[in-house]
């Protein structure tokens, strides 16, 4: 039997309506950690975005022993040799992330100034853990635009607009956590049929 409910094991409210934007035209509720009982918020301390994500949903899993899943994800930039990568929410304090990035590109120009968004989800239920990826490549812009989104979002240009200038189907339609939900639906139909 398809999976029809998911609790996500995430503190991150952007994350959650992103995923509910993604599943919910799938057939899956996805229930916050909140909703399902489960006031989780582990230490992030695994080297890779799958450690991590395996970490936050175990936490939760433990306390729901409902499917959960977790989503571990961050900017990689090539000219920071991938950084922030796995420590992108802890690069800055709340609100500076963007204007930090920016200042420490100040001096790369414009064909080095290529980064990839990376999300792994992790999905865990009584089978076991699997970890599912999406990446969306596109550039470190020069100054922070546009409203929607969160995070890093205005200052990742992907064409000619930033994430924060795209509607929020524009942006799950290519972003990584928009791929990487997209493969867990797969898996999901795959191991629990239609
Ligand atoms: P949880 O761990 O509770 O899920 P978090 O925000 O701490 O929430 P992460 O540890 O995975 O999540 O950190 C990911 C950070 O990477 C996030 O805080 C953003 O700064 C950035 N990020 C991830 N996805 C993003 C997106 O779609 N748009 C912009 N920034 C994003």
């Amino acid at each position: 039997m398809m999976i029809t409910k998911l609790v996500m094991a995430t503190n991150n409210a952007n994350k959650l309506r992103e995923a509910r934007e993604i599943l919910s035209p799938l057939g899956i509720e996805v229930l916050s950690q909140r909703e399902a009982g489960a006031d989780c918020d582990p230490e992030e301390n695994g080297a890779t975005f799958a450690e991590n994500a395996y970490i936050k949903a175990k936490a939760v899993y433990g306390a729901v022993k409902l499917p959960t899943i977790a989503d571990d994800s961050g900017l990689c930039v090539d000219a920071l040799d991938g950084a922030p990568g796995v420590y992108s929410a802890r690069y800055a304090p709340e609100g500076e992330h963007c204007a930090k990035l920016l200042s420490e590109m100040r001096d790369v120009p414009a064909d080095r100034r290529g980064a990839a968004f990376e999300c792994t989800i992790c999905y865990l239920d009584e089978n076991g853990h699997t970890e599912l990826t999406g990446e969306c490549r596109g550039s470190i812009g020069y100054e922070q635009r546009g409203t929607n989104g969160f995070g890093y979002d205005p200052v990742f240009v992907v064409g000619d607009r930033t994430m924060a200038e795209l509607t929020a189907d524009e942006k799950n339609k290519i972003s990584h956590r928009g791929a990487a939900l997209r493969e867990l639906y797969r898996f999901l139909k795959e191991r629990y049929g239609e």
